[in-house]
């Protein structure tokens, strides 16, 4: 039987959320994205309470939610602020390859550091000559006595200014290709951590997205996450595990621009009747009505693969591409409906519209996402496949 009825639980950290976000995070949302602020009042506020790290287990000091839970969270969050909702997510993404590699000693160290205090970690993967390309990253690790050394740049990384440690991708074996792949968690106090530039963005502007360049950063080896060379699979695993939530926060974009787009058209009066009783508008707003449910449906089926143990990595780049090109599509109707007024700031369709698009981008693009699905259907075996974790690291 398919139940779509969420637990009391689960229903009341929904609640938690959205009235989070609708007092917390929508009075400030245009404003912190006109001015690009960093929201660290909001941060601290989301950490107290308990909107943070949610998949964090509680044995390192987390709440350990399910990843539909996860993802309810992210839904009212995206619905407040994609921006400042990125914000308090990234966290997740650094942190999943912790989970699923690290070894006891680097997990209660480095996960206990952001749940003890609102603290925040990145994500290093892409570089500025290797975005969907992951193997043709150029930063190095080389193992030096009981330390690695690593050299390199890696650019687009959000909350990159403000984190307390990242986990860094790196080339062990430059010849061996994405065979040749390391992860490390790497603190932001290591000597030779530069925050090179913070980027001026199109939307998502309450976000921090940074270059990052490491020079002759000697990180213990212990940091290093899984086995040596492995560290390409962990990042795809990862990746599995929060594409589920990037398109919960796409849904949350999709559906504030249609109750925006819905409220307007019942307000606006042209040719003698509000605009939504014209048939034209009619159908903008039913198909973003379905839209949105549509990829609600898959991002909860998706999360919930993850949450039965289950590998999810077509049904999470369904969600992740329909999710992120419909909120693309439905902000984009949503400005539509709003007529010349959408295209105005005072109005709040343009910056969903503006925010919108880097769901298209960030986590694998939508061409990307495409990839793997058109992989996963024409290669069925590797379906069956049950979810690879690499060892975890001795401590
Ligand atoms: N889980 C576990 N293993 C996986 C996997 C997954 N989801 N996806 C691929 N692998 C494994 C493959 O099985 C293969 O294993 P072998 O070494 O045993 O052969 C290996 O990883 C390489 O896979 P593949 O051949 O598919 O690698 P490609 O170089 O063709 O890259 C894509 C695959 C394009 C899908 C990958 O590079 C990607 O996701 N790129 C986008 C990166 C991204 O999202 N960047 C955003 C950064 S975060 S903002």
């Amino acid at each position: 039987m398919v139940d779509f009825t969420l637990t009391d639980e689960q229903k009341e950290i929904q609640r938690l959320a959205h009235e989070f976000a609708e007092k917390e995070i929508r009075p400030k949302a245009w404003d912190y994205d006109r001015d690009a602020t960093w929201p660290q009042d909001i941060i601290e506020k989301a950490f107290e309470v308990g909107l943070m790290n949610s998949h964090i287990p509680e044995e390192y000091g987390g709440p350990g939610l399910d990843y539909l839970t996860g993802c309810l969270i992210e839904e009212e969050l995206g619905w407040g602020c994609s921006g400042i909702g990125t914000s308090l997510m990234c966290n997740g993404l650094a942190s999943a390859p912790v989970l699923i590699a690290g070894s006891e000693e680097i997990k209660k160290h480095y996960l206990g550091m952001l749940t003890e205090e609102p603290k925040l970690a990145s994500f290093c993967l892409t570089e500025p000559d290797a975005g969907s390309d992951v193997s043709s990253m150029r930063t190095t690790a080389v193992k030096k006595g009981d330390h690695y050394v690593i050299n390199g740049t890696k650019c687009f990384i959000t909350n990159g200014s403000h984190a307390s440690w990242y986990t860094v991708y790196a080339k062990t074996d430059k010849d061996a290709g994405h065979r040749g792949i390391s992860a490390f968690v790497v603190p932001r106090d290591a000597d030779g951590v530069v925050v090179d530039k913070k980027e001026d963005k199109l939307g998502q502007r309450a976000s921090d997205t940074a270059m990052i360049s490491f020079h002759d950063v000697a990180v213990p080896a212990k940091n290093l996450l899984g086995e040596e060379n492995k560290g390409f699979k962990l990042a795809m695993m990862t990746l599995d595990r929060t594409r589920p939530g990037v398109a919960a926060m796409a849904v949350g974009i999709a559906r504030a621009a249609f109750e925006f787009a819905v409220e307007y058209a019942k307000e606006r009066i042209q040719f003698g009747v509000p605009i939504a009783m014209h048939q034209a508008i009619q159908f903008m707003i039913a198909d973003m009505a379905t839209k949105v449910e549509a990829a609600r449906l898959l991002t909860w089926k998706a999360a919930s693969l993850l949450d039965q143990g289950k590998r999810n990595t077509l049904v999470a780049s369904h969600a992740k591409r329909f999710a992120a090109d419909s909120a693309m599509e439905v902000t984009v109707d949503a400005v539509q409906v709003y007529g010349g007024y959408g295209f105005i700031k005072e109005y709040p369709v343009e910056k969903l519209m503006r925010d919108a698009k880097i769901m298209q981008l960030y986590e694998g693009t939508s061409q990307i996402q495409r990839l793997v699905i058109a992989r996963e259907v024409l290669m069925p075996r590797r379906i069956e496949e049950p979810q690879r974790e690499p060892a975890a690291a001795s401590a």
